[in-house]
């Protein structure tokens, strides 16, 4: 199926801010998905609330735009009642890790099949530019315009922590390397994590002062390297991308499933 038949036309133009990464994902994910084969109707996207959940509007799947916080728990609902379907949960750093956090921890440890896209833009975007919980110390949002003093999170070590089987960090400026770590991750037997760091030059740019839109794509190259590189041996502070963590575990369905024909033997 061409990449175009994945997306709804009709919604466009779309409601992102010219030079917001937003789009590069649902770029992303469509080229994962065509290079997968997969039918539109064997996708459900759920997202939550703010500018990257906005993202299930435009793709052509079963889509369910739900509720702020809540896309895993919606996710899991669906999945558990049709575990043959293909999940993918693109979420914000707000929704994933603010409001979201405890769904999230949960949702990695019970290694329940389906992915999980963490657009990470440090801000709450649509709300007008608070702070999250991975905006970082010592950013300036407009919750925060004395400067933020909370520390961050790092999303590929709580996820790891949490238990996921499939763990991952790129960017909006990869462009290439993006819709490989997508399809990995979605070809993962169980709960992967992506997640991709993201500009929003509208809110998190303006008020930390990081230039133009395009500024912004090129502090993502040279502030990130790929894992294990020479780069990160010499330069600590360098972010490392690809893929932190791959590994195999009972999944959730196919262990419920045992459940659910124990007892219906009585055993
Ligand atoms: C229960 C609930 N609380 C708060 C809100 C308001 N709200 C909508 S989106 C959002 C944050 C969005 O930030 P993020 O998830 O990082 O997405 P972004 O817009 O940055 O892509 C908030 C607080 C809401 N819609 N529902
Ligand atoms: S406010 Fe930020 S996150 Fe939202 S669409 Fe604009 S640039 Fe993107
Ligand atoms: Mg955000």
């Amino acid at each position: 199926m061409a990449v175009k038949e994945y997306i709804r036309e009709r919604f466009f133009p779309h409601i992102w801010c010219p030079g917001c990464g937003h789009g590069v994902v649902l770029g992303g994910l469509v080229r994962a998905v065509e290079a997968i084969g997969l039918k539109k109707n064997d996708i459900v996207m759920v997202s939550g609330i703010g500018c990257s959940s906005r993202i299930v509007g435009y793709m052509d799947f079963h889509t369910l735009h739900a509720i702020h916080g809540r896309a895993l728990a919606f996710a899991v609902g669906v999945k558990m009642s049709r575990p043959e379907l293909t999940l993918l949960v693109p979420m914000g750093d707000g929704d994933a890790l603010s409001i979201g956090g405890n769904h999230f921890i949960h949702a990695c440890r019970r290694n329940i099949d389906m992915t999980a896209i963490v657009m990470n833009n440090k801000v709450y975007g649509m709300t007008g530019g608070q702070y999250s919980p991975l905006s970082g110390y010592g950013t300036m949002a407009t919750t925060a315009p004395y400067t933020n003093i909370d520390q961050e999170f790092d999303v590929v070590n709580i996820a790891t922590a949490a238990g996921a089987t499939f763990v991952a960090r790129t960017t909006s400026y990869h462009v290439q390397q993006l819709p490989e770590v997508l399809e990995e991750a979605i070809r993962h037997k169980g709960f992967s994590v992506v997640e991709v760091m993201s500009p929003c030059p509208t809110y998190y740019g303006r008020k930390n002062k990081e230039g133009s839109a395009v500024d912004m794509m090129e502090r993502l190259k040279n502030t990130t390297t790929p894992i294990g590189s020479k780069a990160k041996r010499e330069n600590p502070s360098l972010i490392e991308r690809g893929v932190f963590v791959k590994k195999e575990m009972p999944e959730y369905c196919a262990e419920y499933q045992k459940i659910i024909e124990r007892a219906m033997k009585g055993n």
